[in-house]
């Protein structure tokens, strides 16, 4: 298109000017992968991000990401490994020796998901690739000389790639301990972060690269609107590749590509495409201390993608493989869940666009405890129920491609269900997705009214019963 034959300046103006690839948008659904050394120990107080590890183990304190202090993952690991044993040490152990890409693929397939987002690089500097910056720390670290001895990002993006998804990598600017990083910047930049960052580019060819740790220094520092130019004006993807905001300090929902959050619980209303990127759970890498009860039900994660994509964004849901290459049962389950419900219900959801409408319940339907009907995780409380009267505040979403209207319940609306101000066409058809049976419907005066058939469960999937669908 028109947009390709452009030519980039190292400026916000002329890179902001470059759009989001549609395909993007339309896809609402992408899973995130958290791998790296840091899933050998997969462990981190509950409510904290096992993939800083390190970072805690070094610092000696529990703080960094979140508002924790306290030494617990310093006492945990001299614990279980000695007070002599080095996060390096984990790299070989890192096998991925049951890691079998075709199946993940085929697995994320399966969840309904369009893409996927890899952690090529953490902050920990481990390269899950055979990059020759990883070892200019001055030790090999990264995952084709150490422990896996297998290029992981070459081998994922492959069978992710061949089975039709889109292939993102996460890259995260800045590494804790390396040495450059801590007394030489400016060399850590150009010798080491934009090489790097590069040689990544060019070797995988991805759809999203997907930047991260950035928040130290300014863009400018980082040199990262002259890395920009180069990938959209010489890189091998300056005609497909799509980016993210975390560029430089203060560029996040700013500057960049699309606009990213991490567990917001407000839809932040951009003018841009966005993304909000979560766990199944809370951590994003592993963490083998959560519980049950800690991941959400698979009816609260496909509200959470629900609630979303009716606001305009993509979910980007993360799952953490453990060390040998495993993904965990329970986040298989969750995954193949949610691609059940997508099955019958992706109408609503993939290619749509937000769509504003208003609705009222029939009399007296209004006051179920939500918290009854969700078990598990804290979406539910945090996204859609009012604190203090603990009823639901979003009882109903709406979804619209072209002419066809999405109405999304996350409970059986009961006798009848009002869409206010709107008036379709007289001879327009009603379907409730699970079943594929009509809905009747009437007008009244500036309101549509659904009367809704006897609900009866033995008709639908289970996970049909995540969310009503009307159409
Ligand atoms: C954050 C990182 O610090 C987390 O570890 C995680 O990777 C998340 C997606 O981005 O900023």
């Amino acid at each position: 298109g028109l947009w390709a034959q452009k030519h980039y300046e190292p400026t916000w103006d002329s890179l902001d000017s470059r759009p989001v690839a549609q395909w993007f948008d339309n896809a609402k659904f992408g899973i995130f992968i958290h791998w790296g050394p840091y899933s050998v120990p997969a462990w981190s107080p509950k409510g904290t991000y096992s993939e800083w590890y390190q970072y805690w183990l070094q610092s000696k304190t529990l703080f960094g990401n979140g508002d924790f202090k306290g030494d617990e993952v310093v006492n945990y690991h001299n614990k279980t490994y000695g007070k002599d044993f080095t996060y390096y040490q984990f790299g070989n152990m890192f096998t991925a020796d049951l890691f079998e890409p075709d199946d993940w693929a085929a697995l994320i397939k399966e969840s309904g998901a369009k893409y996927v987002v890899l952690t090529s690089k953490h902050h920990d500097g481990f390269a899950l690739w055979p990059s020759k910056e990883a070892d200019d720390r001055g030790f090999p670290w990264n995952s084709m000389e150490v422990g896996a001895h297998r290029d992981l990002v070459g081998d994922l993006s492959k069978a992710v790639k061949a089975n039709g998804l889109k292939m993102g990598l996460y890259y995260s600017l800045y590494e804790w301990y390396h040495p450059w990083w801590q007394n030489d910047r400016q060399r850590f930049v150009a010798e080491h972060f934009l090489p790097q960052v590069k040689d990544l580019v060019t070797r995988y060819k991805p759809d999203i690269l997907w930047a991260d740790g950035e928040w130290e220094m300014e863009a400018d520092q980082w040199k990262s609107k002259e890395f920009l130019a180069w990938l959209f004006n010489d890189s091998p993807v300056k005609n497909s590749v799509v980016i993210n905001d975390r560029w430089g300090k203060g560029v996040r929902n700013e500057h960049g590509g699309y606009y990213t959050t991490e567990y917001e619980s407000e839809a932040p209303g951009f003018n841009r495409p966005w993304e909000e990127c979560r766990g199944m759970g809370f951590s994003f890498g592993y963490n083998r201390n959560e519980d049950i009860e800690d991941y959400n039900s698979p009816k609260a994660l496909v509200l959470m993608l629900v609630n979303i994509v009716s606001t305009g964004g993509n979910l980007l849901l993360d799952i953490g493989p453990d060390a040998r290459g495993k993904i965990p049962v329970i986040m298989q389950e969750r995954l193949l869940q949610m691609g059940k419900w997508l099955e019958t219900n992706g109408e609503a959801i993939y290619g749509t666009s937000p769509w504003r409408g208003s609705f009222q319940w029939s009399e007296g339907e209004r006051n179920f405890k939500p918290e009854q009907h969700y078990l598990g995780g804290d979406f539910i409380l945090k996204q859609t129920v009012n604190p203090e009267s603990g009823y639901a505040v979003k009882e109903l979403f709406f979804t619209q491609n072209k002419n066809d209207y999405f109405a999304i319940a996350p409970n059986w609306p009961g006798k009848n269900l009002t869409i206010k101000d709107f008036k379709p066409d007289l001879g327009s058809k009603v379907t409730l997705l699970a079943t594929g049976g009509n809905v009747s419907w009437k007008q009244s005066g500036p309101d549509m009214i659904l009367e809704m058939p006897e609900f009866n469960p033995n008709t639908m999937i289970p996970e049909d019963k995540y969310a009503y669908v009307f159409k």
